[in-house]
């Protein structure tokens, strides 16, 4: 049996493996999980100083949240290996649900010389407990603690960072999100497509890492997964200058004449521009990795065709970022936990279609992305109806709008690979001469998938999905356009790159390419999508 048999006999066993499981999964509890942080509504912080590693393998001293002690709690849980270390950038995402009494304790472990810290929470009415006051908020004096109590009164994404000396602090890495998750899930979320959709992957083996079923208390902010992204810049002299001061000054006596820091933050020159605290391609290695012990959140975007999924964003630090989220528009939901509703009809949204998504210093947004291939004008699944092999001649019957999906008649079973296929394009061949065990007569003439070159992520081939990718590079050979550096096993998806639109912020320390950048890649059904990974 050649390597090519082996890997589609593999293919199959898989997917009676997957149709045994889904049984399975679907008497186990549901996992509820997502963009990774920790459980409330009680949260222990503690503002520390650490190191931020970078890709150039400079590490810059930093100041940031962490947890004070154990959190109660961690989510998604189907992401293993959560920590909360004293110090990490961003800070600890902190997930609540809409109503509950959140109480933030944050002690001032900074460096003497640092002076007072603080939190504010933008958007919630705060009541203080302690502390000193300051210009904006209570602050917390070097070795002392402040607590910010407030409602969780409305779902949605928002910032905290510090509201002390924030042009120093901010830059130095004291920043967060605070995740408010709704009380009630509109039905229209755990009904319908998305209820299949969770079919579809537990016939896959594929975990939930939601943290709920929506991102407001309205049916059109469903989504079937998600992520958060919190955008950032580092100037690193500035964090070199706090640092010789600090070391000076080590020893000294908070409020006493000379024990506190003058650092210019003017003029601006950042080097490092981060996702998540990472720049890339730090930011694609896994959430947690032992690598990076304070920036535990990674930036790693993959999903399957027809997946509505929820970006979380945050625009930290000083700068714009207009961020390019390829493949789609992103509809943008609310912002700063915000709906954004019609002037005319209030039970609508009127959130802007984005082709590039801006964020504003301490802005944050909720937004809704798919892809579905809508459009391509050719069969993504590579489907072949002369061939002698089922996978290569799957049906593809439109539901109303026009995809393979459980609304279809006949429904798509939840184990098809090509679940949400656009119909419209099945069948339609895209190369006129092909190799392998993929239909023939198309417009095309593509290089030849065993020389073309392969990209980090992206599988050097046309067709989605480990089958379709294989059987295009026929028989002949064992060179495979795809399994590169970056990906798993098995994984042949599409790249796209998600990347400011600032191009110097796709550097790092002055080298392209780097800095904000991410690859998003979608990915057939049949690839079990690990966020954790
Ligand atoms: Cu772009």
């Amino acid at each position: 049996m050649s390597q090519m048999n082996l890997k589609r006999t593999t293919s199959k066993t898989r997917l009676l493996w997957a149709a045994m499981l889904s049984l399975v999964l679907l008497l186990a509890t549901r996992a509820h999980a997502a963009a990774p942080g920790i459980t409330g509504p009680t949260f222990n912080l503690t503002a520390q100083p650490a190191y931020l590693n970078q890709p150039d393998g400079n590490a810059i001293y930093s100041w940031g949240y962490g947890c004070n002690g154990s959190p109660s709690g961690f989510a998604p849980s189907a992401i293993p290996n959560a920590t909360c270390n004293t110090m990490q950038v961003p800070g600890p995402t902190l997930i609540v649900t809409e109503g509950q009494t959140v109480t933030v304790t944050l002690t001032n472990n900074l460096p003497t010389a640092a002076g007072n810290t603080s939190i504010l929470f933008p958007g919630f009415n705060v009541t203080t407990t302690g502390g000193v006051p300051g210009l904006l908020t209570q602050e917390a004096a070097p070795a002392s603690s402040v607590t910010y109590t407030f409602t969780a009164s409305s779902p949605g994404t928002r910032a905290y960072y510090s509201g002390t000396q924030s042009d120093l602090q901010v830059e130095m890495g004291l920043y967060g999100a605070v995740i408010v998750l709704p009380a009630n899930v509109p039905t229209a979320c755990t009904s319908g497509l998305h209820a299949a959709n969770l079919q579809v992957k537990a016939a896959h083996g594929e975990p939930d890492f939601r943290l709920s079923e929506a991102a407001y208390d309205h049916p059109q902010t469903c989504y079937d997964r998600e992520y958060m992204f919190q955008f950032a810049e580092i100037d690193p002299r500035i964090h070199n200058a706090a640092l010789a001061q600090v070391t000076a000054l080590t020893g000294c006596t908070a409020g006493t004449p000379g024990c506190s820091l003058v650092v210019p933050t003017e003029p601006y020159h950042p080097a490092y521009f981060l996702i998540n605290g990472r720049s890339m391609p730090d930011d694609m290695d896994p959430n947690y990795g032992a690598e990076y012990p304070h920036q535990p959140y990674n930036g790693n975007p993959h999903m399957h065709p027809g997946e509505l999924t929820l970006i979380r964003v945050i625009g930290q630090g000083r700068w714009q970022h207009p961020f390019h989220e390829h493949a789609n528009h992103v509809r943008i939901l609310g912002r700063d936990g915000n709906l954004i509703l019609s002037a005319t009809d209030s039970t609508s949204l009127a959130g802007p279609l984005q082709f590039t998504t801006t964020t504003t210093p301490g802005m944050a947004f909720d937004g809704i992305f798919y892809f579905t291939g809508r459009g391509l004008n050719w069969d993504m699944y590579a489907h072949n109806p002369s061939s002698a092999d089922p996978l290569a001649k799957l049906p593809c019957n439109p539901d109303a709008n026009g995809y393979y999906t459980v609304n279809s008649s006949p429904a798509a079973p939840v184990s098809a690979i090509n679940y949400y296929e656009w119909c419209q394009d099945h069948n339609k061949p895209l190369q006129a001469n092909p190799f392998g065990d993929v239909a023939a007569g198309g417009p095309a003439t593509l290089p030849d998938p065993n020389i073309f070159t392969n990209g980090a992520w992206y599988s050097g081939s046309p067709y989605l999905g480990p089958d379709a990718t294989t059987r295009a590079t026929g028989t002949t050979s064992d060179f495979q356009p795809a399994n590169t550096q970056a990906n798993p096993a098995d994984e042949r998806g599409w790249a796209f790159m998600w990347h400011s639109h600032n191009e110097r912020e796709i550097t790092t320390n002055n080298v392209f390419p780097g800095g904000m950048l991410m690859m998003m890649l979608v990915d057939s059904r049949e690839f079990v999508i690990d966020e954790s990974n």
